[in-house]
């Protein structure tokens, strides 16, 4: 029975004050006592490096705004987590900002045990808004700092398994899992800063912990995968984050979740046997899925008219 000890590091948080170096020490930390634990791979937040900034109002170009971006990658302050990452022959997720040319990206890398970059993923969903509304209670302005992810969501097969990745907000869409679900992903590593008590309405913010779990436990489940996700959490610059990281089956079932809104490891052995008996039976994608039924996913962006059979498709009489 193949399996996978996966570690996911979440992060308390980063303050603006807060520096690279001190933040790799951090994550270093955390890699150690994942190989301490028989972790073989380790899941960071998004964004892992700095304070999240998309809270903030910035211009593109803004020398501040840029300041939270990596030219590199790995560049003079992550040096020491690949190295760190190497001696321990543990592979990794990292969320950053990514500077490519004129672009600017959300983005994540998948890195082997020998320290080899293998993928990139750059966030596809970008939530928030491109400009500033003072009537907001709080802003999250990454439409207005990132460029939409250009790599659709690849899936690799390294460290004995299918990985595939995805940030943050990707992690509410079902399409996000469904098109590495098509690829046979067996493990889908994510990040997530999920700022929380902006003034949403109705219980939204009350249900944040709640939506955060739903969206990963059905994302499992429905495509027959493990599931690890880590956040940056807790208060940065007085801005509430929710914590809630987690490994989650691909039965749905979570098998292991922080306990603080601090830097804290989780860990669990992911047995890859485990999705196959999903996806003989209920998720066998080849037996059960009728992409001829779904033309509208890809066809439409936003929602449209109502679609109807005929009468006559329906059997029934004119009229
Ligand atoms: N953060 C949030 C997330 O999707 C958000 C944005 C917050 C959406 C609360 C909905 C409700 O978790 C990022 N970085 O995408």
């Amino acid at each position: 029975m193949d399996a996978i000890v996966v570690g996911v590091a979440q992060l308390g948080p980063v303050q603006k004050s807060d520096t690279r170096a001190e933040v790799v020490g951090r994550m270093v930390a955390l890699l150690r006592e994942a190989a301490g634990r028989g972790c073989s791979f380790v899941v960071f937040p998004e964004l892992a490096l700095t304070s999240f900034f998309p809270r903030w109002v910035y211009d593109r170009g803004d020398a501040e705004l840029e300041a939270f971006f990596e030219a590199e990658m790995p560049g003079p302050d992550t040096h020491a987590l690949f190295q760190a990452a190497t001696d321990l022959s543990v592979g990794f997720y990292l969320g950053y900002a990514e500077i490519a040319g004129e672009k600017r990206f959300n983005s994540s890398i998948l890195v082997d045990r020998t320290g080899r970059i293998i993928g990139k993923y750059r966030k596809v969903h970008l939530p928030g808004h491109q400009t500033p509304d003072p009537s907001r209670l709080g802003e999250h302005l990454e439409k207005r700092y990132f460029d939409v992810g250009d790599l659709d969501f690849p899936v690799w097969e390294t460290m004995g398994a299918r990985i595939g990745m995805c940030i943050c907000n990707d992690r509410r869409w079902p399409e996000t899992y469904r098109v590495m679900g098509l690829q046979g992903v067996e493990l889908i590593a994510l990040g997530y800063n999920t700022p929380t008590g902006l003034g949403e309405p109705y219980q939204a913010a009350t249900l944040a912990a709640a939506h955060n779990a739903l969206s990963l436990r059905a994302g499992a489940y429905q495509n027959a995968c493990w599931v690890a996700a880590a956040a940056k959490c807790g208060v940065e610059e007085g801005f509430p984050m929710i914590g809630g990281s987690m490994i989650v089956s691909p039965l749905g079932e979570v098998v292991t979740q922080a306990a603080t809104l601090e830097d804290e490891l989780i860990t669990a052995r992911c047995d890859l046997s485990m999705a196959r008996y999903a996806r003989t039976e209920i998720f066998n994608f080849v037996r059960h899925r009728r992409p001829e039924a779904y033309a509208l996913i890809t066809e439409r962006q936003g929602a449209g008219d109502p679609v109807q059979p005929t009468r006559a498709q329906m059997g029934l009489p004119d009229a």
